[in-house]
């Protein structure tokens, strides 16, 4: 496969002005004109018009009139050249598609008998040859044809200017978007759709129309995402000033999508999962979803349409700022300071549960990467999360007020343009007056720094000196690394609990919690004026995706459980403490040990537990044991059995000891009235479930029953759903009739609702039960399908990703179910069947008895014909 490298950037030697495309809309034919203005870019050499294409049918081009012959152009490679060409070109290009046969979803493709099209990155090229990169922008006016009946919705983006019949019952539409935008914010929907609409008045006064469109059963599971769209509009005023700039904003929901959701410039396509929800389908964790993709999208209006990027090196300028941005968005909206601590445990969790390995293994990149061989695969955690935290850096150094003049000035010299991921840093450096040239490391260099903590107390002097030093670890082609510049938010805690003031030697008072910059390999701060030896709360609210080496003894992370004012840091020591456990537990567990956990570990649970002046959500948190893979990410070599055994042995002698308070937790926070999903009840409902988790790891069949109970008398999904997963992940379902009827039960009460039907599947291929005869048994079930990525993920990478007992089963048969299923998924949409390579990521750091089968699958993947996205991953993987 051909690399493709960041430093080849060249620009393109012809803009485009504008675009007409006609759509004849078929499913098994569809016929696409593309009539385009193209102009001589000075800042080019040279004279070629390049278009790019794949999968087309070409009928003709014409070239200011004159249609061209096969040797006045070449095609080579999905290129079509032609060469030296006049300044001012009209072109028409005349292109048949195949929907129907469309099975990548990228393009444009069918769901449902509907139309829909995918075009980031590179999906355009699928639709009409043309110079399909995203620092070519143009306005475009659509024009879209189709049978009357069968497809009464015809949409597409920016303003609707124009409607009307035609012969053989077909009718027409026609789009017009002012805004220039390149050619991966496209979009075209057309088919029968019904939608929920609302006028909505921005804050300049203006009106404007905004719509949810879905199918016609889905009406009644709209209301939240409209609500969080104006949700969304609001806060992108109030927060960065930033208003909608279209008179109509729509959004698209359908079940046959590859991603979670896309920006296409005021007609946002999303996969049903983020859209639809009342109670009766949705979590309370879909809930939250929906807002936060909605926000997310709807932000990219700005970060990513208004300014977008220049090349795909630099997706994270989009796509790392826009998840900061709605990362913030859904804080602000829990209207709470513990609200917004939750959030951020969340998402470091997600940080360090999916980025941090894959900063570690053999798919490491730089935030920025530096070379790709197929750009899809690079639509990663680094890039999407580790980006949000190096946005969320500028932040930390400058505040709220200085990220925001920061934006301010972004958005003042970029607006209409397609930037770099340093145009950005540069408005943050100038916005600030600082000079960030350190801070580029961040884009530059792969792999998580760990950051090293010792402190020194002198008493006489009363002064603590902390020495901090940084080392990053090597990285696929990256052998050195230079030092980071690293925001340390850190404070001190005294021996009654509270916050000691903090001054720097030859410094003034900074308050009780203040940034270290760490920029040096080492350097050291000296606090002055600390009146007793105190407790270190380090990399509060966790202020750099950093690894922290602090060994700290239980008494101090206990204190910090107790005290710390950072409820980041409350929640980290307890994980700390946990995460230390079951570390020696699963070398007990290896070494044949007897397994014991100490008393005053389960206490300090237990003092959370029952401390009712937390909220319920943060309570659910702290006791949330750390994941099979944070522990394996501590481990040397992963054992995953003994992982497993090490977790559930900790669950239930935490079930065992804290029996009475679970069931006060269970009892207590039943949420009154009907079903609202707020934070205050979503934590309540989460602590609950959680205390019904633990107790049913004791294996009493009075537990059971009661779960039984929350199952039937349940009038939310959330509640409905957490008791039947309890249910079949303790295994009381294999011992209880009446548990296991519930299964079915559920199936055929959710037969016709699609997102229901996936959890079903999940549920069951996440089981510590589930071996491979179960898995093997439901792929054969008549509602499973490979087609649909939301069905293939559910039940597969289920499995695969998410149940780390029987995934890695001794004899192999989990790693040759994986390698089966990718071949066969990679014939049909190689974007999904990618992900489902990168399973696979961590298999030289397995015990050597896994090793051997896991190479022997990956081995027996490559020797298929793959397409490019899964080719990259496994030869990574085996390098
Ligand atoms: N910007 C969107 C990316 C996306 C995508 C990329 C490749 C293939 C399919 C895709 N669907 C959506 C998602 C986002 O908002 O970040
Ligand atoms: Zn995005």
């Amino acid at each position: 496969s051909i690399t493709i490298y960041r430093q080849d950037y060249t620009v393109p030697p012809f803009l485009v002005d504008h675009i007409d495309l006609t759509f004849d809309l078929g499913p098994s034919v569809t016929q696409v004109k593309a009539t385009t203005r193209l102009r001589h870019n000075p800042e080019s050499e040279s004279h070629d018009i390049v278009l790019y294409g794949e999968a087309l049918e070409l009928v003709k081009i014409v070239m200011n009139g004159k249609t061209l012959a096969k040797s006045d152009y070449a095609t080579d490679n999905g290129e079509l050249r032609i060469a030296n060409v006049p300044d001012d070109v009209t072109l028409v290009v005349d292109t048949l598609i195949h929907p129907d046969q469309n099975t990548s979803l990228m393009g444009l493709y069918l769901s449902n008998g509907n139309f829909f099209t995918q075009c980031e990155a590179e999906g355009f090229r699928k639709i009409t040859w043309y110079p399909d990169r995203p620092d070519v922008m143009a306005t475009y006016t659509v024009t879209i044809r189709a049978d009357k009946e069968k497809y009464p919705v015809l949409l597409s983006n920016g303003n609707l200017v124009e409607t009307g019949d035609l012969p053989n019952n077909r009718h027409y539409a026609v789009w017009d978007d002012p805004f220039r935008k390149p050619s991966y914010l496209f979009a075209l929907v057309a088919g029968n759709l019904v939608c929920r609409e609302e006028t909505f008045k921005l804050a300049d006064g203006r009106d404007v129309l905004l719509q949810v469109w879905v199918e016609k059963n889905n009406l009644d599971k709209t209301a939240h995402a409209m609500e969080s769209l104006k949700h969304s509009i609001r806060w992108d005023e109030s927060r960065f000033g930033l208003e909608l700039d279209l008179d109509r904003f729509m959004i698209v929901a359908v079940s046959d999508f590859n991603m979670g959701a896309m920006e296409n410039k005021g007609l946002n396509i999303f996969n049903t999962r983020y859209i639809l929800a009342n109670p009766r389908v949705a979590t309370d964790t879909d809930y939250a979803n929906i807002e936060s993709v909605v926000g997310h999208e709807y932000f990219h209006n700005w970060t990513g349409d208004r300014v977008t990027c220049r090349d795909w090196f630099q997706l994270s300028l989009k796509e790392g700022l826009t998840v900061f941005r709605d990362q913030e968005f859904s804080a602000d909206l829990t209207g709470s300071d513990s609200g917004r601590a939750v959030k951020r445990i969340e998402d470091v969790r997600t940080l360090r549960q999916l980025q941090f390995p894959e900063d570690a293994g053999p798919m490491a990149h730089p935030v920025r990467p530096d070379a790709y061989q197929e750009i899809n695969n690079f639509y990663t955690v680094t890039v999407y999360e580790k980006g949000a935290e190096v946005v969320r850096m500028y932040q930390t150094l400058f505040g709220r007020d200085g990220f925001r003049k920061g934006m301010d000035l972004y958005f003042s010299r970029h607006d209409g343009n397609a930037v770099t991921c340093n145009d950005f840093l540069a408005a943050m450096a100038d916005a600030n007056g600082r000079d960030l040239s350190q801070f580029e490391r961040w884009y530059s260099q792969a792999g998580t720094p760990r950051v090293r903590l010792e402190s020194h107390y002198d008493e006489k002097e009363r002064t603590l000196t902390v020495s901090l030093s940084q080392f990053c670890p090597p990285t696929p082609g990256q052998t050195e690394k230079q030092p980071f510049l690293i925001p340390f938010a850190i404070g001190l805690l005294d021996s009654k609990g509270n916050d000691m003031p903090l001054r720097l030697k030859g410094g003034k008072d900074s308050g009780t919690s203040c940034i270290l910059e760490l920029s040096d390999a080492s350097q050291t701060f000296t606090f002055v004026d600390v009146a007793e030896k105190p407790v270190i709360s380090a990399l509060r609210n966790f202020s750099a995706p950093v690894i922290l080496e602090y060994e700290q003894s239980d008494d101090e992370l206990l204190h910090l459980l107790s005290h710390d004012s950072d409820h980041f840091n409350r929640w980290e020591a307890g994980q700390r403490l946990a995460a230390r456990r079951l570390v020696s537990l699963t070398k007990a567990v290896q070494d044949g040990q007897p397994l014991t956990l100490d008393t005053a570990f389960a206490d300090a649970f237990r003092t959370v537990l029952s401390d009712t002046s937390l909220d319920a959500a943060l309570r659910e948190l702290a006791l949330t044991l750390p994941s099979e893979m944070m522990v394996a990410e501590r481990l040397d070599e992963i054992d995953p059995h003994a992982i497993h055994q090490a977790r559930q042995f900790m669950r239930r002698t935490l079930a065992e000891k804290l029996e009475k308070e679970w069931r006060d937790a269970w009892d207590r926070n039943r949420t009154e009235g009907t079903y609202r999903p707020v934070p205050s009840d979503a934590g309540k409902r989460a602590l609950k479930n959680l205390a019904l988790s633990y107790l049913l790891a004791l294996d009493n069949p009075v537990y059971c029953q009661m779960a039984i109970e929350q199952y039937n008398r349940a009038d939310n999904m959330t509640d409905r759903l957490a008791a039947l997963t309890s249910l079949v992940h303790s295994g009381c379902m294999n011992r209880h009739p009446e548990a296991k009827a519930l299964l079915d039960d559920f199936y055929r009460e959710f037969e016709n609702e699609a997102l229901v039907i996936d959890k079903w599947f999940s549920l069951q291929a996440t089981s510590p039960h589930a071996g491979i005869e179960t898995i093997t048994t439901l792929m054969e079930h008549p509602a499973f399908t490979l087609k649909n990525p939301n069905r293939a993920r559910s039940l597969i990478f289920g499995f695969c990703h998410n149940n780390m007992a029987q995934f890695h089963a001794a004899d192999g048969s989990g790693y040759e179910f994986w390698s089966k299923n990718l071949i066969e998924l990679d014939r049909i949409n190689p974007q999904v069947a990618a992900r489902l390579a990168r399973c696979m990521d961590q298999w030289k750091r397995y015990i050597p008895s896994l090793r051997k089968p896991a190479e022997q699958a990956l081995r027996h993947v490559s020797e298929q014909p793959l397409s490019r996205d899964t080719r990259e991953i496994i030869e990574k993987t085996l390098s």
